[in-house]
């Protein structure tokens, strides 16, 4: 296991590299050329750039999020070989560089959902939420509103503005995909790149939805135990891998975590551990803090399985609270994703102690 955290760059950041370094418990840096489009080739040099960074600040480039995948390889439209072809390209120059895990998502229009980035808790941090009643009244175009001015003044990843102008377009786009449909098209990309991925050893990890089940209509591939397995055995190849995102997973209540992470032995190239909290069933949740008594998951058994499993690819906490009068883009501060290293790192370290 490596322990890491996300970084946006120098750019779009507001936590540094010296902090990072400074927390002595991560040692490792997923990140991204923030600025590519889905469908752009990233040069070698780019690459190459981008993990001087890192390794200059003493830290190692851990892998890739995300790698995004173009509507039109999601859709299957004619022009998703180009996208492919490009998609081909930019493995081939990560791999070239050394890098070896990928994340990415199959999720159509929206990549992730949430009604609020600032909700308060009773100690006065704030945190992202999700509530269904909220989403039930909204349209697709008044989520991006909501998101957008809650956003610190910075771009949150799968809300880019230039995206989201056209959403009703990417919702024309996918209306006539359906849950078979995207499987296909997941299956006709997966198949293209795993040549690449074996000659450079590429761990390729598909995020979950999130949350995990159907929002505005649009179907979600990745969001139970019956389809990750459907997923896995339409392309048995180990570097057809997973994100296991089990703040994003873990919204619907009847995934059981444990059992999947035994489920995806070998196949868990990158892990998001970060704890909810449920208020009416899964109709409202948020996201706590790491701890396991300040939410509904036992922290320690998710760590453990991973242990038992047999994972070792890097493992980041995920969104944090806000608190200390931090500023920076919702669920990307500094402190709490900090204490949330510090406390997985000792969650892990038992569980290797325990197994001795
Ligand atoms: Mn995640």
């Amino acid at each position: 296991m490596e322990m890491t955290m996300r970084w946006y760059g120098k750019k779009h950041d507001t936590v540094t590299l010296e902090q990072i370094k400074q927390s002595c418990y991560v040692k490792g840096i997923i990140t991204t050329l923030y600025d590519k489009l889905p469908g752009e080739v990233w040069t070698l040099d780019e690459i190459l750039a981008m993990k001087k960074e890192v390794e200059d600040a003493g830290l190692h480039l851990a892998g890739i999020e995300s790698v995004n995948v173009s509507d039109a390889i999601k859709t299957g439209a004619p022009e998703r070989d180009k996208d492919i072809a490009a998609y081909i390209e930019t493995l081939e120059n990560l791999g070239k560089a050394d890098i070896h895990m990928v994340c990415y998502n199959f999720m159509p229009v929206f990549d992730w959902t949430r009604t609020e980035l600032a909700r308060v808790r009773e100690d006065g941090t704030t945190v992202l939420a999700y509530n269904q009643d909220t989403v039930d009244k909204m349209d697709p175009d008044n989520m991006f509103d909501s998101i957008k001015d809650n956003m610190n003044g910075t771009v949150m990843p799968g809300w880019e503005p230039e995206r989201m102008e056209k959403v009703k377009e990417l919702f024309e786009l996918y209306k006539d995909i359906d849950e078979d449909k995207l499987f296909d098209n997941l299956k006709y990309f997966l198949e293209a790149i795993m040549p690449v991925c074996d000659k450079y050893d590429i761990n390729m990890a598909i995020h979950p939805d999130d949350p995990s089940w159907s929002v505005f209509g649009l179907p979600r591939i990745i969001s139970s135990q019956a389809k990750l397995k459907r997923m896995m055995e339409m392309v048995p190849n180990k570097h057809n891998g997973v994100t296991f995102c089990m703040g994003s997973y873990g919204t619907n209540l009847n995934n059981d975590l444990i059992d999947t992470i035994h489920m995806l032995k070998g196949r868990i190239h990158f892990a998001h551990v970060r704890n909810l909290r449920f208020n009416d069933g899964m109709r409202d949740f948020e996201e706590s803090a790491h701890l396991s008594s300040d939410g509904t998951f036992d922290m320690y058994a998710i760590m453990k399985a991973l242990h038992d499993t047999g994972f070792d690819g890097p493992i980041r906490p995920d969104h944090g609270r806000m608190m200390w009068g931090e500023k920076a883009m919702p669920g990307y501060g500094l402190y709490d994703r900090a204490l949330g290293a510090a406390y997985l790192c000792g969650l892990w370290e038992a569980a290797c102690k325990e197994s001795k």
